[in-house]
């Protein structure tokens, strides 16, 4: 009698343990891999106030998942030792959040690439080329291949109404280009807002699928030195360089507050420029959509903020810290010397003649 109960007992304890490993593998078999690495500091929930009733986005990557541990660096790797007492003394490397503001001389690119790159993240580069705006995309993917992110899989979203006046492209291993259709425009500032509207659209039916970083670029810049993985984060914004030494109260934030990108007098970080930010493509798609939704919010009240997808850019991140600030080297222009404290120059905006490139002409 006992010694049939003892069976019985084993018996349901084998198959319930047996459950358990069946559940578990499927769970384990399930859940995605982890592909992205992290420099950054936790979600910003508090800080997305500011647009949580316009924006329904997809939930971000499985950020709770990411670890310390994919700081993970490979035995044997030789690099100069990092020094607490010795490093740029010209600049701030550090914003008042404790996030690194870039400059050259304050990352060792030897340590960021080795970090980075086994990781192995698709980086999507978002451009416009309309109108005239065509001639400049062999320069900027030309040197693109010398200097952005070498080494790493990135692909060239070119948005452009003439294919046929791009000239073919020299390409390195692991690079590639996609090209898609848009209208053309009859006003500049059609194109600059609609950014936001064509990214929006084509990272939900395509570039979603295909990238696990994002940088939104102008078209009229050539890269002249690295642009390299220590421009890599959650969401990095460039300080503009024509107002990286002025007080806030000169910064050219939208002062309407008819406009949904107003900003009063009296507050402000950073000014950013809108020709060169990048992040976690989730993080993206949050801002891209939101300039988008913004601006769009504006049309129905009959105004354009003052620097359009630029002035909701900076609305955004004023409150949602950004994780990475670049230093003006990541967008500088050949309009402007090169002061002391820009130790390199990693891309730089072309002068062009505003009147005869635009389809409306004008000059800013
Ligand atoms: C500034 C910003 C830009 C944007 C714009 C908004 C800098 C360096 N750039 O640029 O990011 O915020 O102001 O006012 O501060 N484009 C076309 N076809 C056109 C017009 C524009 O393809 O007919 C695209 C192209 O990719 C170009 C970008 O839009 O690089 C920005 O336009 P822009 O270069 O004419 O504007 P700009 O220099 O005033």
């Amino acid at each position: 009698m006992l010694r049939n109960a003892s069976k019985t007992h084993v018996l349901i304890t084998s198959v319930f343990l047996f459950i358990v490993i069946f559940i578990i593998y499927f769970y384990m078999k399930a859940s995605p891999p982890l592909r992205l690495p992290v420099l950054d500091f936790g979600p910003n929930e508090d800080a997305d106030f500011i647009n949580e009733k316009i924006i329904k986005t997809q939930d971000c990557p499985k950020q709770s998942a990411w670890s310390i541990g994919d700081l993970t660096m490979k035995h044997g790797l030789e690099y100069a030792q990092p020094s607490t007492q010795k490093g740029r003394t010209d600049v701030n490397a550090v914003t008042n959040w404790n996030a690194p503001l870039v400059w050259e001389g304050t990352f060792d690119p030897v340590v960021m690439d080795e970090i980075y790159m086994k990781m192995n993240p698709r980086i999507a580069v978002v451009v416009f080329a309309v109108g005239k705006y065509t001639r400049f995309v062999k320069g900027f993917v030309e040197s693109g291949e010398k200097h952005f992110l070498v080494g790493f899989k990135v692909t060239y979203y070119i948005f452009t109404d003439d294919k046929e006046s791009v000239p073919k492209l020299d390409l390195g291993k692991n690079r590639n280009i996609s090209f898609l259709p848009v209208p053309s425009a009859k006003r500049w500032q059609e194109v600059v807002l609609g950014r936001m509207k064509w990214a929006t659209l084509t990272i939900d039916k395509q570039i979603r699928n295909e990238a696990d970083y994002l940088f939104m670029m102008d078209i009229d810049s050539v890269f002249h030195n690295r642009f390299g993985a220590e421009s890599l984060s959650r969401l990095s914004a460039v300080l503009h360089r024509g107002y990286y030494k002025a007080p806030r109260e000169e910064f050219p934030y939208e002062r309407r507050s008819q406009s949904k990108a107003y900003i009063p007098a009296g507050a402000g970080d950073y000014y950013y420029t809108a020709a060169v930010w990048g992040g976690y493509l989730e993080d993206m798609y949050k801002l891209v959509k939101y300039c988008y939704e913004q601006s769009e919010e504006d049309a129905k009240n009959n105004i354009e903020a003052v620097w359009q997808e630029e002035s909701h850019l900076n609305k955004y991140l004023l409150y949602n810290k950004p994780t990475k600030v670049l230093s003006p080297e990541y967008l500088w222009s050949d309009y402007d010397q090169v002061p002391s404290d820009i130790k390199v120059v990693r891309i730089s905006q072309l002068i062009k003649n505003y009147a005869e490139v635009r389809p409306n002409g004008g000059h800013r």
